[in-house]
Formats: structure tokens, C-alpha cells, sequence
């Protein structure tokens, strides 16, 4: 008897996580299934370029409509579901805080209602993140961490979070989150620094360009590439108890030291290009992040496998063929 393969509901699947996720699960063998909320604009480049646009299932449907959750729970009858879809460009959080709070709040609280009216049973994983630990209170942030959010978007997934975590301990879901520490690619959306930085280096190194502004480059983050960290999200929803996990690379680099090597492999100098426009300073900032994913390292068997420099220089080579293109 062949036995049927599972299948997982992804929200957020035309995002950088969601595209790296899918094409996860479906190398898995899972059938899956896609939250789409429609746009006039096109939001499928990521699954094309992954080569996986027609072997999954879009579904329409948006984070702040439960009705069409509770549709598309019924409809892909998902034993495993994947929250990735929010708000989740942390400057644009301060100009749409109440769609930032619906979205990437309620919209985590709409997603389990819609589990537990139409398969209680189905395992849930929730896309927290680092940004809750804001002004950090430890130099290392671990599971047991306090939680200090600096921007709208930090308290909206602060919420998720301990909704995850009480549908666990209410209904006995199997619910996870996942403090993912920040995770780029060549798929990361243009506005996040990392993938600003690279696609400017393409720019200026093929004459397209001449300058590239940014804001503050003395903050550090933990960076690592999504395509690792999609893996440590399908782990999490193997184990028999659901739980919490920290996934980070437990290394911290200065937005600074981003731009020299992203820069110097293109064979540049990031001085003569970058300039500080305090535009880009956010009203608050989390000045540095740094994760200790030694929890996820002993229960998931987990680890970072890509360096920063092999992750910008992938990125760089990204950009470089894309705007040759153009
Ligand atoms: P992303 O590229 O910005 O993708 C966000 C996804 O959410 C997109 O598919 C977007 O759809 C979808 N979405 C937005 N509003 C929606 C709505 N109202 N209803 C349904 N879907 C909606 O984000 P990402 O980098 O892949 O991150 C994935 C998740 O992990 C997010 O929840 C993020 O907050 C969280 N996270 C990310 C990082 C990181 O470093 N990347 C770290 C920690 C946590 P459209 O394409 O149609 O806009
Ligand atoms: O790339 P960023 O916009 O990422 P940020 O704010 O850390 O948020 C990302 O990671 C979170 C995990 O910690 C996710 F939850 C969230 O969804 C998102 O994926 O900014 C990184 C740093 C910040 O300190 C910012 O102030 O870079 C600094 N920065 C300096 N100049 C800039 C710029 N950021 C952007 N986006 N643009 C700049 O010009």
C-alpha cells in the first residue's frame, strides 16, 4: 500500500522564506499548498525562479480574513502548517503599525483558530523572530531570553508569539516557534540592507550606479542564508513535542563590515560609495543581535552551514546577473 505523502500549508510561500520552504518540501515529497493573497503587482518571481511556480497549490486567501483560512485549511486538508506570511520590513512598521499588528499579529491568532476549528491535530509553526529581543538583554540571546520589541513589528510578532505559545498550553496544539535570527539570499526582498547593499554593488560595479545610501551601519546582526534555516522550520514540526528554538549562526557582523566584503569582491571600496543618510535611521534601533542556537544544534541536530562571505558573495553574483540582464 503506498503509503500518502503529507502535506503542508505554507502562508508567506511568495516571500524569501516561503519560496525556499516549498521548494524544501516538495524535494520532501509533500504536497503543498500555498496562502496567496492576491496583488495587482506580479508576486510570483521567487517560486519562478526557484523553478517550482507550477508544483505547488496557490489558494487564495489573506492573514486578516479567518473566513479564508478556515477555507483553505479545509480545501488542502494541511497536516502541517507553516505561518511565514507578515509585514515583516521592520522600518515599515512605524508609517502601518495597526496593518502590522493585524497582519503579523492577528493574523498568527487567525491562522491557529482556523487549526483548531478544522484540524486540531495539524502541527503549527509560527516565524518569530530576533527583532522581539530589541534592546537585548543578554549578550547572547537564548530560548530564555527576556523579550524587549523596539518597533511596532517586534511587538506585533511578540503577540504571535505567546499566542503560539498558549494555543499549545489551551488546546494541546502542536505549535512551535522558530526565533529565527535574520537569514538573507538572493531571493531577500530589495529593501532589506543586505539585499540593498549587493544589488548596489552589481549596480556600480557594471556602471549603472555611483552611490548607495544607508543608514545606520554600525548595527550588528546575526546573518545567515534562508536556504539553511527553512530546514531548522520543517524540524521543529518532526519532533513528537512541540516547542521553542533559537536558529542563528552565533555570529555577529556590523552592517559596516557587510558592505567591505559584499564591496571588495566586486573589487571595490565600500568608503568611496556609501553615504550616511540619517533617512534610514529608524526611530528606534536594535543596535546588535547575536543568537545562541545551541538548543536547536542539540534537540534538531541543526547548525548554520553557509558562512557570511560564501551568502554575500552568492548574493553579489545574483545581482550582478540580474542587472546584466536588465
Ligand atoms: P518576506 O519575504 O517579506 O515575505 C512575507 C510574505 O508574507 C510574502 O509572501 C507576503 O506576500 C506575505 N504576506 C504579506 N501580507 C500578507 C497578508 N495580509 N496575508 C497573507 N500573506 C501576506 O519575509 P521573509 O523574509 O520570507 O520572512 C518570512 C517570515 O519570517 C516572516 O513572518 C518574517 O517576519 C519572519 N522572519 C524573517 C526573518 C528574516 O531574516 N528573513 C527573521 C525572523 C523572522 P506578498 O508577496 O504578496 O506581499
Ligand atoms: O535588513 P534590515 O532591514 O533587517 P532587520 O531590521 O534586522 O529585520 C529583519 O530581520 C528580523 C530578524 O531580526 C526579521 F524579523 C525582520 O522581518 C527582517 O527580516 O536592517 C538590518 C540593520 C538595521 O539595524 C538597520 O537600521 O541594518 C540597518 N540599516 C542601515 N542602513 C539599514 C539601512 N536597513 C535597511 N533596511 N536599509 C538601510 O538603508
Amino acid at each position: 500500500m503506498k503509503l500518502a505523502s503529507k502535506t503542508a500549508l505554507v502562508t508567506g510561500v511568495t516571500g524569501q522564506d516561503g519560496a525556499y520552504l516549498a521548494k524544501f518540501l516538495l524535494e520532501k515529497g509533500y504536497k503543498v499548498f500555498g496562502l496567496h493573497a492576491r496583488r495587482s503587482s506580479d508576486t510570483l518571481w521567487r517560486l519562478r525562479e526557484l523553478s517550482i511556480e507550477s508544483d505547488l497549490v496557490l489558494l487564495d486567501g489573506d492573514l486578516t480574513d479567518l473566513s479564508a483560512l478556515i477555507r483553505v485549511m479545509e480545501k488542502s486538508s494541511a497536516t502541517e502548517v507553516y505561518n511565514l506570511g507578515a509585514q515583516s520590513f521592520v522600518g515599515t512598521s512605524w508609517d502601518q503599525p495597526v496593518l502590522t499588528a493585524n497582519v503579523t499579529g492577528i493574523g498568527a491568532l487567525n491562522m491557529l483558530e482556523a487549526i483548531r476549528a478544522v484540524n486540531p491535530r495539524a502541527r503549527f509553526y509560527q516565524a518569530s523572530t530576533s527583532e522581539m529581543f530589541g534592546m537585548i538583554q543578554e549578550s547572547m540571546q537564548s530560548e530564555t531570553t527576556p523579550f524587549y520589541p523596539r518597533s511596532p513589528y517586534g511587538v506585533a510578532k511578540l503577540y504571535a508569539h505567546w499566542m503560539t505559545i498558549n494555543y499549545r498550553e489551551s488546546y494541546g496544539l502542536h505549535a512551535s516557534n522558530g526565533i529565527l535570527f535574520n537569514h538573507e539570499s538572493p531571493l531577500r526582498g530589495i529593501e532589506f540592507v543586505t539585499r540593498k547593499v549587493t544589488d548596489a554593488v552589481a549596480r556600480i560595479k557594471l556602471g549603472r550606479q555611483k552611490s548607495l545610501r544607508l543608514g545606520n551601519i554600525d548595527a550588528q546582526r546575526d546573518w545567515g542564508f534562508a536556504g539553511d534555516y527553512v530546514k531548522a522550520m520543517w524540524l521543529m514540526l518532526q519532533q513528537d513535542i512541540a516547542d521553542d528554538y533559537v536558529v542563528a549562526t552565533g555570529k555577529t557582523t556590523t552592517v559596516r563590515d557587510m558592505c567591505r566584503i559584499a564591496f571588495s569582491y566586486a573589487g571595490l571600496n565600500y568608503e568611496k560609495h556609501v553615504i550616511i543618510d540619517p533617512r534610514f535611521y529608524r526611530k528606534t534601533e536594535v543596535d546588535i543581535l547575536l543568537g545562541n542556537p545551541a538548543k536547536a544544534r542539540e534537540k534538531l541536530g541543526w547548525v548554520a552551514e553557509t558562512d557570511l562571505e560564501t551568502l554575500i558573495k552568492m548574493m553579489v553574483d545574483a545581482d550582478l546577473a540580474r542587472v546584466i540582464k536588465e
